[in-house]
């Protein structure tokens, strides 16, 4: 089967450059594509083609985005199972979850679509005599998109389909180690009639043609999700090179709160999902878990059985719970944070080992007898490693939780409405479950944290139109 070639999108034109092979993390030999290296001029050429069309783009009629986007979400949706099966080959995440994330890409921009149907100012009683006041949206202008690797098409989706609906023109860079998805998007984008320039696709490193977006006076607005530090990189970047706009998506480490009267099956259930399902590589990962006295035994050991049973393999064998890490570097990462676990003195009740001949394939690791102070519980490992952390009571596993850095998702488990309904009032995350895990959202609700997990207006449904829009307050004197 002949590999698949991406290029990058410049102004409607495909632009080839530096060829780099793309592997499988779950046969690291297997080449899944071949992309062409943006460098930096092409990446100024692509700022430069977006900012060209973007008038333009923005005075067509709504009725034409809207069937623009329509066009490409259901384009995407009619391939659904060639692109799960490429992203499951260039990310390592499993079948299903790969056809769950290409379904719900093309939701989104059918979503959008929609949304441009609803009302899109408000309209004030002006306190003067013969005024009207009204507040009018302008699109935002030039957006910049960085994406990370773990959601290779449904975090681009989830930029692109607002910015373009709301009348900007994109530029995106993803990451480097899953172009192909990338590729393909802008395949579907460019074959749904969007005009030249509309949508561009840079495929490039962060340092190179990330920063020409950062540092460009021709882009708007910045909009990020990856690691924390890369975040507050961007973050100064923006300031400093004219003050753009910028949101920034990042880490966390979510807890899930385990009370005595849990349903001890949902408990493990969630902690399963939400610690080790996706090789722990969400941002919504439960990577601690807080569970009081009484039940702790009980659920440690039920969860150490439950993740040693998790079955580690290819992501398109339908036998595997579990694929690949995501590269050598991440799991090498993984398997330094389960040494410094150790180290601190916390014990390893599942997993822990890994041999050379096992690749990138990393067992589910549990650790017992945390500490919330240890590095183990406070900086963000993104792999399949969780630790449970004993709590007395509700108001210590409530400050337990909020004394962290991050803030993006909090669970709790429990069967009782107030401690339900406490939890909620006073979790300090941007997402809360009850009864479910921490990861797992839906594309018509705002997403996004507080602390180092987040910063500027929330993502995806209604809410996402507060970065891709400026506020223009009108008042009309007659
Ligand atoms: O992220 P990076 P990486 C966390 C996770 C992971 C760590 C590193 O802990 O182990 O981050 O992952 C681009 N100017 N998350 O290396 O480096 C980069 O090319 C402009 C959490 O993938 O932050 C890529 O497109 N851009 C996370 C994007 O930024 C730059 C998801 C993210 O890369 C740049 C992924 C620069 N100077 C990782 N440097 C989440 N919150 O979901 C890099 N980039």
């Amino acid at each position: 089967m002949p590999v698949p070639q991406h290029l990058n999108l410049v102004g409607g034109e495909w632009v080839d450059g530096e060829r780099r092979p793309n592997h499988n993390p779950a046969r690291p030999g297997e080449v899944v594509s071949e992309y062409a290296r943006a460098d930096r001029d092409t990446a100024r050429a692509a700022v430069a083609a977006a900012r060209a069309a973007q008038p333009g783009w923005a005075r067509r009629p709504v009725g034409d985005r809207m069937a623009i986007l329509d066009r490409i979400g259901s384009a995407i949706l009619s391939r659904v199972d060639d692109l799960a099966v490429l992203l499951a080959r260039e990310e390592g995440k499993l079948l299903a979850e790969a056809r769950g994330e290409v379904t719900r890409a093309g939701q989104t921009f059918r979503y959008y679509a929609h949304q441009l149907l609803q009302p899109q100012g408000e309209v004030y009683a002006s306190t003067r005599e013969n005024v009207h006041a009204e507040v009018r949206r302008r699109p935002l202008g030039v957006v910049g998109v960085i994406t990370p690797w773990n959601y290779p098409l449904a975090i681009p989706a989830w930029k692109v389909a607002p910015a373009l609906a709301y009348g900007n023109t994109v530029v995106l860079k993803p990451a480097e180690l899953v172009p192909a998805s990338a590729g393909e998007l802008a395949r579907i984008v460019a074959g749904a009639g969007t005009p030249p320039g509309v949508f561009n696709l840079v495929t490039g490193s962060g340092r190179e043609v990330g920063e020409e977006l950062l540092t460009s006076r021709d882009i708007d607005g910045i909009s990020f999700t990856g690691g924390t530090g890369t975040g507050a990189h961007v973050a100064r970047q923006c300031i400093a090179h004219g003050n753009k706009r910028f949101q920034l998506e990042m880490g966390g480490k979510n807890p899930l709160v385990v009370l005595d009267d849990a349903d001890l099956e949902v408990a493990v259930r969630c902690a399963l999902d939400g610690s080790f399902f996706s090789s722990g590589q969400r941002c919504t990962a439960s990577s601690r878990l807080i569970v009081q006295a009484g039940i702790h035994d009980r659920f440690v050991e039920a969860l150490a059985t439950a993740a040693d049973a998790l079955r580690v393999g290819d992501p398109l064998d339908p036998g595997s719970d579990l694929g690949p890490v995501v590269s050598p570097d991440q799991l090498a990462q993984n398997l330094d944070y389960v040494r410094i676990g150790r180290d601190e003195g916390a014990t390893v009740v599942a997993g822990g080992a890994h041999r050379a001949d096992e690749g990138q394939f990393m067992r589910p690791t549990l650790f017992a007898d945390a500490r919330n102070d240890m590095r183990l519980a406070r900086e963000e490992i993104f792999g399949p490693v969780s630790c449970v952390i004993r709590v007395d009571d509700l108001d210590e596993a409530i400050d337990v939780a909020g004394d962290t850095p991050y803030g993006l998702s909090a669970g709790i488990v429990t069967t009782s409405l107030a401690a339900a309904e406490r939890f909620k009032r006073d979790a300090r995350a941007g997402i809360v479950t009850v009864n479910l895990p921490t990861a797992g959202t839906e594309l018509h609700l705002p997403f996004g944290g507080t602390g180092a997990s987040n910063h500027g207006p929330r993502e995806q449904g209604g809410y996402a139109r507060d970065f891709y829009s400026v506020p223009v307050t009108c008042y009309t004197g007659w």
